[in-house]
């Protein structure tokens, strides 16, 4: 019996969401993509505003945020800095005891191991949205504080390039880029299924895309990966989250269906105009999170082992920004609101009986990984508890 199906929650959200919000015929700008519409726009000048409205004069000031912008509007030494950390960070060991998952092998897989650890925790619940955000953060400390990174976090601009990702600079395949996509092997579509879940039948649809191999190009063309995969057609019991050393080569599978007319202005514009946080959380998982993982496919689509694909953090840092620009808009009222189960869709998990099925509340404990287990509630400000940044 499989009680959810994304698909199914797509179809009725599909039919329930009107649209609120009609985003304006798009338009070409010189730098490629498609422009901003002024209904994002304002929006986003608004969270702007209110979150610098927001700073004292101490801690996180006016002067001293940090500023996230998008790869396309960076510059290419700051790219550049960017991917050399990240290799930085995969030359390192690993902190985490690897009796833990033997195929921990250096400082990366330490985030792709606690992802995978707690993705049937974080994932269609209402810890998504703080623990990503905690969990960027701390990627951005380490790119910073180990590897000497200058920059901040950068975000992948979906929506500009949801007719053609591969006209985003994040894809275009040159060594300031994370590639493009897997070269092309013929295959079929699949049905993954969910492990650690009471519902022994939990299944993922996953098209198949225009890839499916190794990528051929960009800086993370010899890149070894080796966590995972975990979303399998057949839950492999013999090593059930992938935490067996598998060594491999990263690969994609570009999949225009979940970007072109979906991962547009429009849901973006929808996303952040949502009402209330129920309406925002699950206009994020619906028209927004599965899609964009599904767009890049292979590794970056398995819900568990998915930060092996670096841009995974891009990705992430799009979805931080939806939140944050809806948080702004009444820092008062929505920052620490919260909404979902405390698992997956709420459904039991079969090796943690100690995580009661039932709502979150911000003052729930998660687990971050190397002893670090913040509240909900300290993942949810932007600019206190440690956090101290602005998307632009
Ligand atoms: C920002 O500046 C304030 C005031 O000078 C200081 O207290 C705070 O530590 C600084 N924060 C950061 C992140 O640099
Ligand atoms: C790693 O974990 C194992 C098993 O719990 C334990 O025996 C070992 O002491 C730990 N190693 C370190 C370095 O903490
Ligand atoms: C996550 O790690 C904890 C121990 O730290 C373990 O009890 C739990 O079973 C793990 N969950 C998964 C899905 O690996
Ligand atoms: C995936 O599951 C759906 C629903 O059960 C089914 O209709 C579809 O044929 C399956 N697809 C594949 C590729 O197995
Ligand atoms: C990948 O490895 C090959 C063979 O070692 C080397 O020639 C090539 O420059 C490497 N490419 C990148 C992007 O590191
Ligand atoms: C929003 O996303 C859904 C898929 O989740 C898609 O069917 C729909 O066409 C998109 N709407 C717009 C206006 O882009
Ligand atoms: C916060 O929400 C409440 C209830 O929805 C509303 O009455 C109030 O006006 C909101 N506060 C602000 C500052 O908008
Ligand atoms: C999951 O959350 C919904 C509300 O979003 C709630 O109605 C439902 O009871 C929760 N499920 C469980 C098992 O707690
Ligand atoms: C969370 O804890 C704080 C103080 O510890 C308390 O004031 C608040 O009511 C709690 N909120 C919830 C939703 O449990
Ligand atoms: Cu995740």
């Amino acid at each position: 019996m499989r009680l959810l199906e994304i698909p199914t929650l797509l179809g009725i959200w599909i039919v329930l969401l009107s649209r609120a919000v009609v985003a304006r015929p798009a338009q070409r700008s010189n730098e490629g993509g498609i422009t901003m519409p002024s209904e994002f726009k304002t929006l986003q000048d608004t969270y702007q505003k209110n979150i610098r409205a927001s700073l004292g004069s101490n801690g996180c000031t006016d002067s001293n945020i940090s500023v996230r912008k998008s790869w396309d509007e960076t510059d290419d030494a700051t790219r550049t800095d960017y991917i050399r950390a990240v290799h930085c960070l995969a030359s390192r060991p690993p902190r985490t005891n690897t009796s833990l998952a033997g195929g921990i092998v250096n400082r990366l897989d330490d985030f792709t191991y606690i992802h995978i650890n707690q993705t049937n925790i974080i994932h269609q619940s209402g810890y998504l949205l703080p623990w990503h955000r905690l969990f960027l953060w701390d990627m951005e400390n380490a790119l910073r504080n180990e590897c000497g990174y200058k920059g901040h976090l950068l975000y992948w601009d979906i929506a500009r390039f949801s007719e053609d990702q591969t006209k985003s600079r994040v894809f275009d395949g040159s060594m300031t880029s994370f590639g493009g996509n897997g070269v092309p092997e013929p295959h079929s579509p699949d049905n993954l299924t969910i492990p650690g879940l009471a519902i022994k039948d939990f299944q993922l649809p996953m098209p198949a895309g225009t890839g499916g191999g190794c990528i051929t190009d960009g800086p993370f063309k010899n890149f070894t990966i080796s966590l995972g995969p975990v979303a399998k057609p057949v839950i492999d019991y013999s090593n059930e989250f992938g935490y067996e050393p598998n060594h491999r080569c990263l690969s994609r599978d570009f999949y225009d269906g979940t970007s072109k007319g979906v991962l547009t202005w429009a849901n973006a514009t929808k996303i952040v105009a949502s009402d209330t946080i129920h309406e925002l959380r699950t206009n994020i998982e619906n028209l927004w999170h599965f899609n964009s993982h599904t767009y890049i496919g292979r590794e970056a689509a398995d819900p568990f082992s998915t930060p092996n694909d670096p841009v995974f953090y891009l990705l992430h840092a799009q979805i931080d920004r939806l939140w944050a620009i809806w948080q702004g808009q009444d820092l008062q009222n929505r920052t620490y609101a919260i909404d979902g189960n405390r698992t997956f869709f709420g459904i039991p998990l079969d090796y943690a009986p100690n995580v009661p099925p039932s709502l979150a509340t911000i003052n729930d404990t998660m687990e971050l990984g190397l002893g670090w287990r913040p509240l909900t509630k300290e993942g949810m400000p932007m600019t206190t508890d440690g956090r101290c940044y602005i998307y632009e």
